[in-house]
Formats: C-alpha cells, structure tokens, sequence
C-alpha cells in the first residue's frame, strides 16, 4: 500500500473541474483517505515547492499555487506514485499524452491543472506539509 499527494490545481479548481477530476481518481480505485480544499499560503507553498527553491519559475509558481484554492487529497493504493504520475501526464500539457489529465485540463506547462508527488519521499514531505503530521 503506497500514498501520494495529488491535487486538482487553482487553475482547475477555477474552471469546475474538481468533481470530473476526483471521479477519476475513485474509477481508478484508489482509496481517498484524506480531502480538503485549502487555500495555500505564502509559507506552506514555499514548503511543498521547496526543492524548486533555486529554478527561475519558482517565484511565478508561488504566485500561481497561492491565487486560489486547490484541493488536496492522499490517495491510497497499489503503486499508487506512479499510476497518478501516469494519469496525470507530462508536465507540460503540450507534451502529455492524450488522455491523460494534463493534456485535457492543463493551460500551460505552469497552470498544469494537477500535482502528484514523485517519489515516496516528495510523498511523505508533501503529505506533511499539507495535512499535517499524523
Ligand atoms: P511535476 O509537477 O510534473 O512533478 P515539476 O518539475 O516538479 O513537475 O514542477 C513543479 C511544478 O512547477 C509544475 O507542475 C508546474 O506547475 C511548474 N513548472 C515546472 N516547470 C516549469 C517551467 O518550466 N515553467 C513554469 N512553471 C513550471
Ligand atoms: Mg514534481
């Protein structure tokens, strides 16, 4: 049984596509364990993102993470990392294959419409820094 943080994006969750995007999730059968929408300030998005700390987008991807709120959920399940990675598709939309998220709801490669964690190491930081401890 592994966890992941996924999210449904500002950018996703302004244009209605929160219900559509957590129906795919439970079709896929991952367990929901945790589901909160949040709005993300500057310090917890400075956190989560904190390994971008140094790349040149970083500034506009703080911007972008706190304009609106997000909804945040830990999925559980059966390699869960990397089929969410593979639902979601390629960080840039322009690149994602068809079908998957990204490349139906993504705008640019910044407003991607979802996250998910990496690696069950960005899981665990990740799922700290938006649900706490427990
Ligand atoms: P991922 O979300 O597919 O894991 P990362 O490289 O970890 O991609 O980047 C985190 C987030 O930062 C992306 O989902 C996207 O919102 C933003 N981002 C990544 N690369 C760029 C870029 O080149 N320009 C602007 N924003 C970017
Ligand atoms: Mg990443």
């Amino acid at each position: 049984m592994e966890k992941t943080l996924f999210m449904v994006k500002p950018d996703a969750v302004a244009r209605g596509l929160v219900g559509e995007i957590v129906a795919v999730m439970e079709r896929e059968g991952f367990e929901i364990e945790r589901l909160e929408m949040q709005r993300f300030g500057r310090a917890r998005a400075e956190a989560f993102y904190d390994v971008h700390r140094d790349k040149p987008f970083f500034a506009s991807l703080i911007e972008y993470i706190t304009s609106g709120p997000v909804v945040a959920m830990v999925l559980a399940g059966d390699s869960t990392i990397t089929r969410v990675r593979e639902l979601m598709g390629a960080t840039d939309p322009a690149q994602a294959a068809s079908g998957t998220m990204r490349r139906k709801y993504g705008e640019s490669v910044e407003r991607n419409a979802v996250h998910g964690s990496d690696s069950p190491i960005s899981a665990a930081h990740e799922i700290a820094v938006v649900f706490g401890a427990s």
